[in-house]
């Protein structure tokens, strides 16, 4: 561990830390189990992930109506069709398929449909839970958590509030704010009905019972962070409930309770409703928001990830100015190849070690596996660049210093931002 890395072990010794270091993934959709059937898994489920949706789409001429009321064992057959079989599946929404099942130890030469399938009949979802979490080299996932989702509601109000079951240690939770942030028209509504005492007028009454909704769900939650996905246009400060909402309330508890806020800012909101979940689109935003936030609240913790590429200079560039920003992943329509390639490159010549580089955003638990694959196959070329690199002003340098970088990149640097004295 603390020979000098020569030219020669360089390359193997990064690969061997980037694919053994346990990653925490930031983002993500998942959920633990005891959330029951909004945690989805298995093969319909990869194959009718609303990427491929958006891919098989643009080749079948039904009306998007007659493609949802098919059942999603019969979306999963067209979608197969077309992207894997009339076509060679080499988008990266499509090869992560073929990634998973492959990892699974599955023959992806059979194309044998019906074999998948019963192969995941077979699982029993605690245990597959476990073995994902073992191809992917996962120590914790970040789940997003809507209190708005009755569903989900539930589980946290009636299981794990009441303390009937435990919240599986290796998924933690994000208080998802969408709802209260974008949607305050009907949102308030909702409050008032759970007896917090507010009106649409957001006076210090109603701004300290939101306050009030916050504590008490990071009390139910404990998050890592607070998220919201803001539009592209997104503009604060602004004469808009969504601009006081996060200057007057989440700000303020978020520091009250080192809970960070995390930004997810760039979509352009169902461009295409027909596609549903596959139906937004990205836009670029002015960062001169974010220019403000980081520096009028600079003991307020902020985690930001961009949906537009033209946007990510300017956030490495931002993270430089202001310590209390932490950029994270490669988010949605970024997270491709050429893409985590281009972002991560400039991150570590801009940041050097202090960004989280990735998070998979997996919405189906399989995702794990090829989301990591292939971020780690990437993450490992781009750092043995940067360290030859080095290595060629003669530095001298050793696996136990290339694994403690590895360890920051990999999500160490989310665990230490929450405890920084801002
Ligand atoms: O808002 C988000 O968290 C996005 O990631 C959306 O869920 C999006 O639909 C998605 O799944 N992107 O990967
Ligand atoms: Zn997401």
């Amino acid at each position: 561990m603390t020979q000098p890395i020569t030219e020669k072990t360089l390359q193997k010794t990064v690969e061997q830390v980037v694919w053994d270091v346990k990653a925490t993934d930031v983002h993500t959709h998942l959920y633990a189990p005891i959330f029951g059937d909004i945690l989805l898994w298995g093969f319909n489920e990869l194959v009718t992930y609303h990427y491929l949706i958006a891919e098989a789409m643009r080749w079948v001429d039904i009306p998007y109506d007659e493609y949802w009321q098919k059942t999603k064992v019969e979306q999963a057959d067209l979608i197969w069709q077309t992207l894997f079989l009339e076509n060679t599946p080499y988008s990266e929404a499509c090869r992560g398929v073929l990634t998973t099942l492959d990892k699974l130890g599955l023959d992806v030469a059979s194309r044998d449909i019906k074999g998948y399938r019963e192969y995941f009949n077979d699982k029993q979802l605690d245990e597959y839970v476990d073995e994902v979490f073992e191809l992917a080299n996962l120590k914790t996932v970040v789940m997003t958590n809507d209190p708005f989702n009755s569903k989900e509601r539930h589980v946290w109000l009636e299981k794990l509030k009441a303390g009937e079951q435990e919240l599986d240690p290796r998924f933690r939770a994000a208080l998802r704010l969408d709802m209260l942030l974008c949607s305050w028209e009907k949102s308030w509504h909702q409050l008032k009905e759970w007896g917090f005492d507010v009106t649409p007028e957001l006076n210090g009454q109603t701004v300290g019972e939101v306050q009030r909704f916050l504590r008490e769900w990071i009390q139910i939650m404990n998050p890592v962070y607070m998220a919201v996905s803001l539009t592209y246009d997104f503009m604060l400060p602004e004469k808009s409930a969504q601009s006081e909402l996060i200057e007057r309330c989440v700000i303020p508890v978020s520091r009250e309770m080192n809970v960070p806020f995390a930004l997810m800012v760039g979509v352009k909101r169902q461009l295409n409703p027909g596609l549903k979940d596959a139906g937004d689109g990205v836009g670029k935003m002015d960062m001169a928001s974010l220019d403000y936030l980081c520096s009028q609240y600079p003991h307020n913790k902020f985690l930001v990830t961009l949906l537009a590429r033209e946007n990510q200079h300017e956030l490495a560039v931002l993270a430089r100015k202001f310590r209390n920003l932490m950029p994270f992943g490669c988010w949605w329509f970024l997270n491709n190849p050429s893409l985590i390639e281009e972002i991560t490159s400039m991150r570590l010549e801009l940041l050097g070690n202090s960004v989280i580089l990735q998070h998979s955003d997996a919405r189906v638990l399989d995702q794990l596996i090829y989301k990591w694959a292939h971020s780690r196959q990437l993450i490992a070329e781009i750092l043995v660049r940067k360290y030859q690199d080095v290595m060629a002003t003669g530095w001298v340098l050793t696996e136990a210093e290339i694994r403690q970088d590895v360890e920051k990149l990999m999500g160490g640097n989310l665990w230490s931002f929450l405890e920084r004295k801002l």
